[in-house]
Protein backbone atom coordinates (compact mmCIF):
# COMPACT_ATOMS: atom_id res chain seq x y z
CA UNK A 1 0.00 0.00 0.00
CA UNK A 2 2.91 2.34 0.66
CA UNK A 3 2.92 5.92 1.88
CA UNK A 4 -0.60 7.33 2.08
CA UNK A 5 -2.34 10.44 3.35
CA UNK A 6 -5.51 10.49 5.39
CA UNK A 7 -7.75 12.96 7.20
CA UNK A 8 -8.31 12.96 10.93
CA UNK A 9 -10.66 15.26 12.84
CA UNK A 10 -10.32 15.61 16.58
CA UNK A 11 -14.00 16.15 17.44
CA UNK A 12 -15.46 18.75 19.83
CA UNK A 13 -15.65 16.34 22.78
CA UNK A 14 -11.93 15.56 22.65
CA UNK A 15 -10.97 19.20 22.08
CA UNK A 16 -13.09 20.10 25.10
CA UNK A 17 -11.33 17.44 27.19
CA UNK A 18 -7.98 19.03 26.40
CA UNK A 19 -6.54 15.88 24.80
CA UNK A 20 -5.48 17.19 21.37
CA UNK A 21 -1.85 16.59 22.29
CA UNK A 22 -2.44 13.10 23.63
CA UNK A 23 -4.25 12.10 20.44
CA UNK A 24 -1.62 13.65 18.17
CA UNK A 25 1.05 11.83 20.20
CA UNK A 26 -0.58 8.52 19.35
CA UNK A 27 -0.37 9.30 15.66
CA UNK A 28 3.25 10.39 15.97
CA UNK A 29 4.20 7.32 18.02
CA UNK A 30 2.66 5.04 15.41
CA UNK A 31 4.23 6.19 12.18
CA UNK A 32 1.82 8.95 11.18
CA UNK A 33 3.20 12.42 10.61
CA UNK A 34 1.12 15.58 10.84
CA UNK A 35 1.62 17.36 7.50
CA UNK A 36 -1.28 19.78 7.84
CA UNK A 37 -3.31 21.02 10.80
CA UNK A 38 -5.94 23.62 11.46
CA UNK A 39 -8.32 24.38 14.25
CA UNK A 40 -11.74 25.60 13.20
CA UNK A 41 -15.39 25.60 14.01
CA UNK A 42 -17.50 23.96 11.33
CA UNK A 43 -20.56 25.77 10.07
CA UNK A 44 -23.77 23.77 9.76
CA UNK A 45 -23.44 23.83 5.97
CA UNK A 46 -19.87 22.53 6.15
CA UNK A 47 -20.78 19.73 8.57
CA UNK A 48 -23.74 18.68 6.44
CA UNK A 49 -21.57 18.68 3.33
CA UNK A 50 -18.72 16.78 4.99
CA UNK A 51 -21.08 14.06 6.26
CA UNK A 52 -23.36 14.08 3.17
CA UNK A 53 -22.79 10.34 2.74
CA UNK A 54 -24.77 9.85 5.98
CA UNK A 55 -27.62 12.24 5.19
CA UNK A 56 -30.29 9.52 5.06
CA UNK A 57 -29.19 7.97 8.36
CA UNK A 58 -31.32 8.53 11.47
CA UNK A 59 -28.36 9.98 13.38
CA UNK A 60 -27.44 12.57 10.71
CA UNK A 61 -28.91 15.64 12.45
CA UNK A 62 -27.44 14.67 15.82
CA UNK A 63 -24.06 14.10 14.17
CA UNK A 64 -24.12 17.51 12.47
CA UNK A 65 -25.23 19.29 15.67
CA UNK A 66 -22.49 17.57 17.63
CA UNK A 67 -19.81 18.43 15.07
CA UNK A 68 -20.72 22.14 15.18
CA UNK A 69 -21.00 22.24 18.99
CA UNK A 70 -17.41 23.37 19.47
CA UNK A 71 -14.05 23.72 17.77
CA UNK A 72 -12.41 20.79 16.00
CA UNK A 73 -8.81 20.09 15.02
CA UNK A 74 -8.42 18.92 11.45
CA UNK A 75 -5.25 16.97 10.65
CA UNK A 76 -3.67 15.75 7.44
CA UNK A 77 -1.66 12.64 8.32
CA UNK A 78 0.95 10.92 6.19
CA UNK A 79 2.64 7.56 6.66
CA UNK A 80 2.84 3.91 5.68
CA UNK A 81 -0.69 2.55 5.19
CA UNK A 82 -1.97 5.76 6.78
CA UNK A 83 -5.67 5.15 6.11
CA UNK A 84 -5.81 1.74 7.80
CA UNK A 85 -3.30 2.63 10.48
CA UNK A 86 -5.38 5.63 11.53
CA UNK A 87 -8.54 3.52 11.63
CA UNK A 88 -6.75 0.96 13.81
CA UNK A 89 -5.53 3.65 16.20
CA UNK A 90 -9.06 5.14 16.39
CA UNK A 91 -10.88 1.93 17.33
CA UNK A 92 -14.49 1.01 16.65
CA UNK A 93 -17.15 3.69 16.05
CA UNK A 94 -18.89 2.83 19.33
CA UNK A 95 -16.33 3.24 22.14
CA UNK A 96 -18.00 0.35 23.97
CA UNK A 97 -16.74 -1.88 21.16
CA UNK A 98 -13.35 -0.21 20.74
CA UNK A 99 -10.29 -2.31 21.53
CA UNK A 100 -8.31 -1.40 24.65
CA UNK A 101 -5.63 1.17 23.98
CA UNK A 102 -7.40 2.75 21.02
CA UNK A 103 -8.21 6.46 20.96
CA UNK A 104 -11.95 5.87 21.22
CA UNK A 105 -11.58 3.36 24.06
CA UNK A 106 -9.48 5.83 26.02
CA UNK A 107 -11.09 9.20 25.21
CA UNK A 108 -14.65 8.69 23.87
CA UNK A 109 -17.86 8.67 25.89
CA UNK A 110 -20.48 7.47 23.41
CA UNK A 111 -21.15 6.65 19.77
CA UNK A 112 -22.08 10.32 19.27
CA UNK A 113 -19.17 11.86 21.16
CA UNK A 114 -16.50 9.50 19.90
CA UNK A 115 -13.41 11.72 19.88
CA UNK A 116 -12.16 11.34 16.32
CA UNK A 117 -13.11 11.06 12.67
CA UNK A 118 -10.90 9.17 10.22
CA UNK A 119 -11.20 8.59 6.49
CA UNK A 120 -12.37 5.05 5.76
CA UNK A 121 -10.67 4.50 2.38
CA UNK A 122 -7.88 5.96 0.28
CA UNK A 123 -10.46 7.33 -2.14
CA UNK A 124 -12.43 9.06 0.63
CA UNK A 125 -9.22 10.31 2.21
CA UNK A 126 -8.41 12.23 -0.98
CA UNK A 127 -11.91 13.72 -1.07
CA UNK A 128 -11.85 14.63 2.63
CA UNK A 129 -8.34 16.13 2.49
CA UNK A 130 -9.48 18.35 -0.39
CA UNK A 131 -12.44 19.46 1.72
CA UNK A 132 -10.11 21.10 4.25
CA UNK A 133 -6.69 21.54 2.65
CA UNK A 134 -5.32 23.03 -0.49
CA UNK A 135 -3.14 20.16 -1.63
CA UNK A 136 -0.43 22.52 -2.86
CA UNK A 137 0.07 23.72 0.72
CA UNK A 138 0.85 20.32 2.16
CA UNK A 139 4.60 20.06 2.70
CA UNK A 140 6.44 16.97 1.63
CA UNK A 141 7.51 14.56 4.32
CA UNK A 142 11.10 15.60 5.02
CA UNK A 143 12.00 13.56 8.11
CA UNK A 144 12.16 10.01 6.77
P1 LIG B 1 -16.78 6.16 11.77
O1 LIG B 1 -16.64 7.54 12.37
O2 LIG B 1 -16.21 5.10 12.68
O3 LIG B 1 -16.22 6.08 10.37
P2 LIG B 1 -19.43 6.16 10.55
O4 LIG B 1 -20.28 4.95 10.38
O5 LIG B 1 -18.78 6.73 9.33
O6 LIG B 1 -18.33 5.84 11.69
O7 LIG B 1 -20.34 7.27 11.23
C1 LIG B 1 -19.91 8.61 11.28
C2 LIG B 1 -20.18 9.15 12.66
O8 LIG B 1 -21.59 9.17 12.88
C3 LIG B 1 -19.62 8.30 13.81
O9 LIG B 1 -18.29 8.58 14.12
C4 LIG B 1 -20.54 8.64 14.94
O10 LIG B 1 -20.14 9.86 15.58
C5 LIG B 1 -21.86 8.87 14.24
N1 LIG B 1 -22.66 7.64 14.29
C6 LIG B 1 -22.50 6.53 13.57
N2 LIG B 1 -23.42 5.59 13.85
C7 LIG B 1 -24.21 6.15 14.80
C8 LIG B 1 -25.36 5.68 15.50
O11 LIG B 1 -25.84 4.55 15.32
N3 LIG B 1 -25.89 6.55 16.40
C9 LIG B 1 -25.37 7.79 16.63
N4 LIG B 1 -24.28 8.27 15.97
C10 LIG B 1 -23.72 7.46 15.07
MG1 LIG C 1 -16.87 6.99 8.66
Amino acid sequence: MGIERTLSIIKPDAVGKNVIGEIVSRFEANGLQVIGAKMLRLSQDQAQAFYAVHKERPFFNDLVQFMISGPVMVLALEGEDAVLRNRELMGATNPKDAAPGTIRADFAESIDANAVHGSDSLENAAIELKFFFNNDLLPRNVSN
